[in-house]
């Protein structure tokens, strides 16, 4: 970031002779001329589509999930809703009440308090997927992922294309879950262009028409800028990212300072330079299911359980990973959750242990179970690298 803005600056100021090997390659260009091919994964209307998934009657209907707040009644916001609510004005974050307003003569419509444990099992599913498609995967939320493309495709956008709509269809045939991509040279863009046509987009942007595309666009677009900076922009007469080229860095700079000044000034060039560093999610080290039917049968949850554990150590040997923690969760018949861990005396990768661990966590919890146990789940935290340590913030 730092190298762009110094370009830009010499740019400005005329002063080419300055400029490093490091930063040439974009100070000839008033736009990115990076050559990597980057995608912005998106699912859309994630909690609502999640919601539809496990209830098909659901697509017809206006759907809204809802988080309760714990006053009771109708007080707490709206987490998102599909798009048929969103036809009627239901936004995410919108009081409850309000949108039970907005669909107040639909009777067909459908409020539902957020199940997250659920959320997160499609979620985890679909990044399994989205993984297998990418040079480097990072995990950025639930329904969120970036991915760097670029020696798959061989740096080729047509390629880039085939790939994200066989990316789209796998997601749509297994999981039933319909996504967006944003494709281009850099997160940014790619995260702009998955923003521009939704649901079920997707929207290429080459180097070459990087500017054409910003040009247009509301400056609010750029992630980051919110209310208030578009306020300010606003009142200097800035309505769009073309508009905003006719600002030096400088004076951005005044307004919002140094760091978020030149942000805003590349960003409005549609140059970014930050890499898709491999993130992982910190559900990949967990399976949950839901049971057949609720239990506290010890024989009964000890035979899932086993089957979660070898499921969760495909993962643990493809990361090539250790843990030294091992836990067992319970979503009771209540929907509560009760949950016990362990710390082993050292990082292990074996599936013995992890076995034996998981199901003497089981044993001890049954003992004094009140609840039958409607969804059961294992994982294992406190990583290391078989060869070398890794963060291990990354994960948790
Ligand atoms: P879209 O526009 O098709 O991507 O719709 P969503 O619902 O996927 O929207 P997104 O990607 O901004 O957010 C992903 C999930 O995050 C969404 O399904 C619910 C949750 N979420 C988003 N905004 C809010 C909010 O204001 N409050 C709460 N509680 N949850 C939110
Ligand atoms: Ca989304
Ligand atoms: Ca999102």
């Amino acid at each position: 970031m730092w190298f762009i803005h110094t370009a830009y600056l010499d740019d400005v100021d005329n002063k080419d002779e300055k400029i490093s090997n490091n930063v040439i390659r974009i100070s000839n260009h008033k736009f990115s001329v990076d050559n990597r091919v980057v995608f912005h994964i998106d699912f859309d209307y994630f909690y609502a589509q999640c919601e539809e998934i496990r209830r098909p009657d659901l697509k017809t209907k206006p759907v809204v999930v809802c988080v309760y707040s714990d006053r009771g009644g109708d007080s707490g916001a709206v987490a998102t809703a599909n798009y048929l609510a969103r036809e009627y004005g239901v936004k995410s974050g919108m009081p409850i009440k309000f949108a039970k307003k907005k669909l107040v003569d639909i009777s067909e419509s459908v409020f539902l308090p957020t199940d997250f444990e659920y959320y997160s099992e499609v979620s985890e599913n679909a990044m399994n997927i989205i993984r297998n498609h990418a040079d480097i995967f990072e995990y950025v939320g639930r329904d969120e992922a970036y991915l760097d493309v670029t020696n798959r495709t061989s740096h080729n956008f047509k390629n880039a294309a085939h790939l994200a709509q066989q990316l789209k269809n796998s997601l749509r045939s297994t999981i039933k879950l319909s996504s967006t991509i944003g494709i281009s040279s850099n997160k940014l863009v790619s995260k702009i262009a998955s923003g521009y046509k939704k649901p079920d987009g997707l929207t290429i942007i080459e180097p070459q028409e990087i500017e054409s595309f910003l040009g247009p666009l509301p400056i609010r677009t750029i992630p980051g800028i919110g209310k208030k900076s578009e306020e300010k922009l606003s009142e200097m007469n800035l309505e769009t990212i073309s508009q905003l080229h006719n600002v030096d860095v400088f004076t951005l700079n005044g307004l919002f300072g140094r760091k978020i000044g030149s942000y805003i000034y590349n960003a409005a060039r549609g140059i970014d330079e930050e890499s898709v560093s491999p993130r992982h999610d910190p559900i990949q080290y967990s399976r949950i299911v839901t049971l057949k039917q609720d239990s506290k049968d010890f024989g009964y949850l000890a035979n899932d359980l086993e089957k979660l554990c070898d499921d969760l150590y495909k993962t643990i040997v493809r990361d090539n990973i250790l843990f030294r923690s091992v836990g067992i969760q319970f979503v009771q018949s209540d929907l509560s959750n009760r949950t016990k861990s362990r710390t082993l005396r050292n990082p292990t990768s074996s599936l013995d242990e992890l076995k034996k661990t998981a199901i003497q966590l089981l044993r001890e919890s049954i003992e004094d179970q009140k609840l039958p146990v409607r969804r059961l789940g294992v994982r294992v935290s406190d990583f290391s690298r078989i060869s070398g340590q890794i963060d291990i913030t990354r994960f948790f």
